[in-house]
């Protein structure tokens, strides 16, 4: 997903690029806006959490973007493209780097995981969306 703090700052395309760059296919995209109860879920995991209802009100705060993508290694080579949560902590040449502000307002998500990805595809795309 492309977090609702790089939609407003105007990064789509250029962020849109660098993951076309890096390798990665689409097998989906969209544009779209997640309701309180679609943020809770997606974010179910971190709902103990002291940041869970930032997040959750952040995420819905305007439009994303999400997108399926493959490539070999495809879960481990975007973490390394997005780079590290903190964008102060992210490497040079990152999403992260390039286009985030705060931890909390991190510009991008990322899958964590194979089974992770397959639940998040799930949560955004029926199949009829999935090229
Ligand atoms: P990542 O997105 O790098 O996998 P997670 O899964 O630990 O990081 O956190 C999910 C999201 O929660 C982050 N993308 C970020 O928006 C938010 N978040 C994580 N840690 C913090 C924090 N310490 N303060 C505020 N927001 C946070």
């Amino acid at each position: 997903m492309i977090k609702p703090d790089a939609v407003g700052n105007g990064h789509i395309g250029a962020i849109l690029n660098k993951i076309a760059e890096a390798g990665f296919t689409f097998k989906a995209l969209k544009m779209t806006r997640l309701s309180q109860t679609a943020a809770e879920a997606f974010y179910a995991v971190h709902n103990e959490r002291p940041f869970f209802n930032d997040l959750v009100s952040f995420m819905t705060s305007g439009p994303i973007v999400a997108a399926v993508l493959e490539k070999d290694n495809a879960v481990d080579d975007f973490r390394t493209l997005i780079g590290a949560t903190n964008p102060e902590e992210a490497a040079v040449g990152t999403i992260r780097k390039s286009f985030a502000t705060s931890v909390g307002e991190n510009a991008i998500h990322g899958s964590d995981s194979d089974e992770n990805a397959a639940i998040e595809i799930a949560f955004h795309f029926p199949e009829s969306e999935q090229f």
